[in-house]
């Protein structure tokens, strides 16, 4: 039940976002891009080949799962420049959306994803990322060449946390900053 309500959080914050500016902004030199971004059913590996499975991402991984058992997370985003308003999907050929944590003991790190085009759809798969359950702040954040700004999403919120797991992250992160 806990996780149907955050299931409706996420998509009614979703839509409130599509009628005014943009669900996230990234920018390059002095033009300055929207990005949607789309969660996607999860992927396990089997045999150094990733599969999509049922479970609905970002999916925390707990520290103690095994690798078999790890539910990759995968979403889908979608590039226009801010100023149009017609929402052309853009495909910006230098960008980059990456995971990254910040450890409370200072040893920030990233870890493994796919970041691809997805030519058909004029959008972006970010995908084969273990968020792994640790003592720091799991975001996605970009770049574009050597230019790089705020996060995109910090902190994440899990599909597979309590709306109050999902808050106690977040309290953490703002006592961070
Ligand atoms: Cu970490």
């Amino acid at each position: 039940m806990k996780l149907i309500i955050v299931f409706y959080i996420l998509i009614g914050s979703s839509l409130a976002n599509a009628s005014s500016a943009c669900p996230y902004e990234i920018y390059e030199n002095s033009t300055i891009y929207c990005v949607d971004l789309e969660w996607m059913n999860g992927e396990k590996k089997l045999r150094g080949q990733f599969y999509e499975v049922e479970q609905e991402s970002p999916y925390l991984i707990p520290n103690d799962e095994i690798p078999q058992k790890w539910v990759y997370s995968r979403a889908r985003l979608a590039v226009w420049k801010k100023e149009d308003s017609l929402r052309t999907l853009v495909i910006l050929p230098d960008l980059v959306v990456f995971p990254y944590m910040k450890m409370m003991n200072g040893h920030h790190h990233g870890t493994g994803y796919d970041f691809k085009i997805d030519q058909d759809s004029n959008t972006y798969i970010l995908g084969q990322i273990a968020f792994i359950e640790m003592h720091g702040i799991w975001s996605l954040n970009w770049k574009i060449g050597d230019q790089e700004g705020q996060p995109l999403i910090e902190p994440l919120q899990f599909f597979n946390l309590s709306q109050a797991e999902n808050q106690s992250l977040s309290d953490v992160c703002i006592s961070r900053h």
